[in-house]
């Protein structure tokens, strides 16, 4: 039985776009996600997030939801263009009022708002003047950075500048399976370069508005990955520079990987990272939020033959692995999730275990974890989701035999409070604890909700 520290954060997480709704609400701007749910063929189902959850307009009951759980914490995300809806210029006073509420219906109902800055809802304006592989976008982020902190900067303890920044720059700009849909390798690294800059300076931003006791953190969605055998030795190093370095790089020590900057040379130069810029990239963080669903594996290819592209990605497709043309990504062995995605705890042991030994003195708290399943409603009107209480089970497992080897976990949670907008995959795919009706929007507790209820009450896991 695993018994977490007393301390311990138990908390549940969503994101702006994939649940609020309300898209052209009280003032909100497009972003970059409107463009891309409205464009037919990008996103399953043609599902959009116009209406996502409804949560804009359900705030009292879902903050009720929240207390129910007995949640001590809630990962929410802020819609930029909600608050400043060309992404500069004037503020939205009616978009930040909606935060204000947000951030004092937890604090009345003892749960520790963390907010995140940007969950990849980039204002379209921005997009329009270039996106991220534009550096002016870096310094309109901080801006915004300033206008949060000083709006909330009393009340909200926790703040995590970006989510998964390998997302918004590979998915967004290589791979273009999420928004802005762009397919340019060269423009995919310069969005890495000011998602870096754009986070320090948010954090400045943060912590000259802020209060002072204010924990700064950024969240990222590392990968363990594994190569098949030691001939692998170098798919790993590869992919590791792209995927994990490239942040961890700037952000922890001051500098780009070497092995990154040689590897991508013939994509880019890098001219686009000016002196100074990896300095403020790495400001002093207080906790980094590690999101992690699954381990990557990956093999040495020979060009010959086809390729595994087990990541997700189709074989012939752009790819969001920038200059891994010699790597293999190789499908492990299930039992999988909705997702496609296997389960394999072991990797988020081996992973904590890692930043640890690579980051000694920097906590680390899970921002996100968890599982897709199916969830039929059963006759009974229940769902009864004992994969999902097993997969949260196995991690928080595996998260404490982190703890038990002495990483600093300071939190957990998880991914996500309920069923949602799961980006280019539409509503098809349910994450949530809580089940939403598309119908209804009528929330309704799966057995995990129940079962996760009970650990955050014990501090500890069931038996069995
Ligand atoms: C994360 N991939 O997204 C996000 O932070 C959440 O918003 C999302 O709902 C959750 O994980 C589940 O997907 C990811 O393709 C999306 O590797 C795609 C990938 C990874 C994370």
């Amino acid at each position: 039985m695993s018994t977490f520290p007393d301390n311990f954060v138990w908390g549940t997480a969503t994101a702006a776009y994939q649940v609020e709704g309300a898209w052209n609400e009280d003032g909100r701007g497009p972003s970059i996600w409107d463009t891309f749910s409205h464009t037919p063929g990008l996103v399953a189902n043609g599902d959009t997030g116009d209406v996502a959850c409804d949560h804009y307009h359900r705030l009292e009951e879902d903050l009720d939801l929240l207390a129910e759980l007995r949640v001590g914490a809630y990962r929410f995300s802020i819609s930029w263009p909600r608050v400043q809806p060309g992404g500069s210029g004037p503020v939205n006073a009616a978009g930040l009022d909606f935060y204000q509420r947000l951030v004092d219906g937890l604090l009345s109902r003892g749960i520790a708002p963390v907010a995140t800055l940007y969950h990849w809802d980039l204002p379209q304006e921005l997009e329009d003047a270039g996106g991220w592989p534009n550096r002016d976008t870096a310094q309109r982020f901080a801006e915004y950075a300033r206008i949060m902190g000083e709006a909330l900067g009393d009340r909200v303890r926790t703040w995590i500048t970006l989510n998964e920044p390998w997302c918004s720059a590979y998915l967004g700009y290589a791979s273009g399976v999420h928004a802005p849909a762009r397919t340019e390798p060269a423009a995919a690294l310069a969005a890495v370069h000011h998602l870096n800059l754009g986070h320090g300076l948010a954090v400045q931003a943060l912590r000259s508005t802020a209060a002072k006791d204010a924990q700064m953190s950024v969240t990222l969605n590392l990968h363990h990955i594994r190569g098949v055998s030691e001939a692998d030795a170098d798919a790993v190093r590869r992919t590791d520079a792209l995927a994990n370095r490239a942040f961890l790089g700037p952000m922890l020590e001051g500098a780009y990987p070497a092995d990154l900057l040689a590897d991508t040379a013939g994509v880019t130069d890098w001219s686009f990272v000016r002196d100074g810029d990896t300095a403020i990239a790495n400001q002093p963080l207080d906790v980094l939020g590690v999101n992690y669903y699954n381990p990557t594996l990956v093999r040495h290819w020979d060009g010959k033959g086809p390729k595994e592209t087990a990541d997700g990605h189709q074989d012939g497709a752009a790819s969001p692995w920038i200059a891994c043309d010699s790597v293999e990504f190789v499908r492990q062995p299930g039992p999988y999730t909705e997702m496609g995605w296997n389960i394999d705890e072991t990797g988020l042991t081996e992973l904590l275990l890692r930043l640890h030994r690579d980051y000694p003195g920097l906590p680390v708290m899970i921002t996100e974890n968890g599982a897709a399943f199916p969830d039929p409603v059963s006759p009974d009107g229940r769902v009864h989701d004992s994969d999902r209480v097993d997969y949260l089970h196995r991690h928080l497992t595996a998260v404490g035999e982190a703890i038990a080897q002495g990483v600093d976990v300071r939190g957990y949670f998880v991914w996500s409070l309920m069923d949602n907008f799961e980006w280019a995959h539409g509503y098809a795919k349910r994450f949530g604890i809580v089940r939403v009706d598309r119908e209804t929007m009528e929330r309704t507790w799966k057995d995990s909700a129940f079962w996760y209820r009970d650990v955050v009450t014990s501090g500890k896991l069931p038996v069995g």
